[in-house]
């Protein structure tokens, strides 16, 4: 610790990139504190991170190891600064987050820089604050706006907590010299400033408002631990603080080794590990400023969207005048959109559209150091495209394709640069969902896959590395979903069985809502176009094709597997849908029988890793938590169930295997049966 300046010690949280507070950094400050308070040099204490953070929390990487029991726990550290007879200062710039947070409330006083993200993310790792922050927090700023920010998790600037009572100063520069000048005119007091009460808030309150909240919670965090246990540890604040802190301990390590937190945990690790190339194919990506997106359509103007919300200049081009107009008054109306709802104001709204440039002139495309086409779902409709991009780019620009499905080498082939040429797979709304599928061609050179996954980070979303396969990673899973669904509902369940045994689980929507609100005709026209080249053996369940020829188009034609009446959904299936079922059973000869909600998630699960698996031995996927991290973040796999490949590591491996070795038999010819090995590699 450097010497103290003025009768003021400063302890500094300095464990790069994010201070997070695993036991060699707790018991470095731990001696520090003590150093400090028996120095009699020393009048008050500063607590300041080092680098961007003040601290990042209790370190992720230590949960369910004895590291995170090793004295000093955190919650010994925090009472030990909170019974300081000197006052302890926090200085907080950069972020203050979970432990870091609770670090910061134990101290006598809080000084933060304007720009400072401060939150309680811990119920996004199916856990509570573990050391003071349910107890502390709502003594500060009040039991619903704590309430808020431990329930959402989501970080938030210490401009908008300004007025809150969660600090004594707001400051727009360095807070240190402001959290110094606090410190020794507490200890010239004598005492903090505002020290969490010691003593309960009301009960009546605290009763009223947690039994509130608890009749508010929603289904999918009832299905979550973490959320029940929050008002619990929030009803212990009527209790005097040493025994709120007490229940909150228990409550929290109670919920460290629950499922959903081992899976939450797995997941923070494997978005993590997923934005990263493999080594041998690391390489230093380019600089985008300019970014040219071809196709002013849902697709485009969102992908656009993306890139202004980053900071880029946009080129936005069409070959149709009113296709243009469309896409730029659509982009338009967006970020008037959030200027009204206060995301944005004005003139940042103006900003970011003032770097729109939207245009049927395709020679600016030499401006550009990236372009991304977004242009209808056709082979030879993105090769012409590609081939004009070819003629217009400068050498050495990225070049990009959105496509679902199409091969991304025979797209690349339509230019004589297929080393800058590689897939980036937005998912719809593209300005909203975080996965972004880099899909590597054949020919894909290092550096325009290193910027791709570059631009995916700069956009804030999450890159997951694919090989060039049919469906990539993500839609190659939905689809063999989707297609065991389909044999489900040929056995004897109805659509809303494997709806709601889905939805039971997490998932926002069934498939078969999914199917309809896209429209059935999406997969009815990619099943016609592969009709001749479909293996007669194969098992095929022809239910959505006879739907298509009725009409029965789903949500947009107010009827599908469900009927829609004003939009609302029957959510059961009529007379008509069951006919054709029971028709589709007959062919194949089988005598319906109903399936329980448990064997249709498992028979659901298994087929997403059994595919999962598939995906890892032909080298589509490089990590197996590449694969739950595509489900998650772009498909509604819930968070809390890790995803399919962690799903099936927890299983008994002799019971997945003689449960897939069923599902192979049941799903006949063209059913590939994977070796489940791949799964369980790191
Ligand atoms: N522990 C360990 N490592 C962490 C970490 C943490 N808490 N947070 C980040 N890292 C690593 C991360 O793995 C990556 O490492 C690098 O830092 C950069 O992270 C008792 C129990 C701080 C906003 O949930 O939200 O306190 O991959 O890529 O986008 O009540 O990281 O480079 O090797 O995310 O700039 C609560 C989680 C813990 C915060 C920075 N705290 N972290 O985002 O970089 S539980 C959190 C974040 C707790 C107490 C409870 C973000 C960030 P590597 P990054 P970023």
């Amino acid at each position: 610790m450097p010497e103290p300046r003025d009768g003021v010690a400063v302890i500094l949280l300095d464990h790069p990139p994010v201070n997070s507070l695993d036991h060699a950094l707790r018991a470095r400050v731990a001696a520090q504190l003590q150093a400090a308070l028996a120095d009699p040099a020393v009048a008050a204490v500063v607590i300041a991170g080092s680098g961007q953070a003040f601290s990042a929390g209790a370190d992720v990487g230590e949960f369910g190891t004895p590291r995170q029991q090793q004295s000093p726990v955190l919650p010994e550290l925090l009472d030990g600064i909170a019974a300081s007879a000197k006052p302890v200062v926090a200085a907080i710039a950069g972020v203050a987050l979970g432990g870091g947070l609770e670090l910061a409330l134990a101290c006598h006083a809080r000084v933060a820089q304007d720009s400072a993200r401060v939150g309680l993310p811990e119920i996004r790792l199916g856990l509570i604050p573990g050391a003071g922050g349910t107890q502390r927090l709502p003594r500060l700023i009040g039991l619903a706006a704590a309430h808020a920010m431990m329930a959402d998790g989501q970080p938030r600037t210490a401009a908008t907590l300004a007025q809150s009572g969660l600090f004594d100063q707001v400051v727009p520069d360095d807070p240190l010299p402001v959290a110094r000048a606090l410190a020794l005119r507490l200890a010239r007091q004598g005492g903090g400033s505002c020290q969490a009460r010691q003593a309960g808030l009301p009960a009546a309150q605290v009763q009223a408002f947690v039994d509130q909240a608890r009749r508010a919670l929603k289904p999918r965090e009832r299905m979550q631990p973490a959320y029940g246990a929050l008002l619990d540890a929030l009803l212990a604040t009527s209790l005097p603080l040493p025994q709120g802190l007490a229940r909150e301990r228990a409550l929290f390590l109670s919920l460290v080794s629950t499922p959903a937190a081992q899976a939450l945990r797995y997941q923070f690790k494997a978005e993590r590990e997923a934005v990263k190339l493999p080594a041998a194919l690391q390489a230093a990506p380019l600089p985008v400023r300019t970014a040219a997106v071809i196709g002013a359509g849902t697709m485009g103007s969102g992908i656009a969207i993306a890139l202004l919300d980053a900071g880029l200049s946009v080129l936005l081009l069409e070959q149709d005048e009113a296709a243009l107009a469309r896409g730029r008054q659509a982009i338009a109306d967006y970020f008037q959109a959030r200027a009204q709802a206060g995301k944005l104001d004005q003139a940042q709204a103006a900003q970011r559209q003032a770097r729109l440039h939207a245009t049927l002139d395709w020679t600016v495309l030499a401006q550009a150091d990236l372009v991304i086409e977004a242009v209808f779902e056709e082979l030879a409709v993105k090769q012409a495209v590609f081939r004009e991009i070819d003629r217009h780019a400068r050498p050495g620009a990225v070049l990009a394709t959105n496509t679902s499905y199409l091969d991304v080498d025979e797209i690349a082939a339509a230019t004589g640069r297929a080393q800058d040429c590689l897939g980036l797979h937005f998912f719809s709304p593209a300005h909203v969902m975080k996965l972004l599928e880099v899909v590597r061609g054949a020919r894909t050179g290092k550096q325009a896959l290193a910027t791709g996954m570059a631009l995916g980070k700069a956009l804030g979303k999450v890159p997951v590395l694919s090989g060039n396969a049919f469906g990539f990673i993500g839609n190659r899973i939905y689809n063999a979903y989707r297609r065991q669904c389909e044999f489900m509902i040929e056995d004897g369940a109805w659509p809303e069985d494997v709806d709601r045994a889905m939805t039971g689980m997490g998932f926002a929507m069934g498939p078969f809502a999914v199917a309809d609100l896209s429209g059935l005709d999406i997969a009815w026209r990619m099943r016609r176009a592969q009709a001749a080249r479909r293996d007669p053996r194969e098992r095929y369940v022809d239910v959505l094709d006879r739907l298509c020829e009725m009409g029965r188009l789903g949500r947009k034609t107010q009827a599908g597997y469900y009927t829609y009446d004003q939009g609302k959904s029957s959510g059961q299936t009529d007379q008509t849908v069951r006919q054709l079922i029971e028709q589709a059973s007959a062919r194949r000869g089988i005598e319906r029988r109903p399936l329980a909600a448990d064997e249709i998630r498992r028979r659901a699960l298994l087929a997403m890793a059994n595919e999962a698996a598939l995906l890892l031995a032909e080298g589509v996927a490089a990590r197996p938590g590449d694969v739950d991290v595509v489900l998650v973040q772009g498909y509604g796999f819930p968070r809390w169930e890790g995803g399919p490949v962690f799903w099936a590591r927890q299983q008994p491996r002799e019971r997945l295997e003689a449960e897939l070795d069923q599902l192979a038999r049941a799903g006949g010819h063209g059913f590939v049966r994977a070796d489940l090995d791949p799964l369980f590699l790191s």
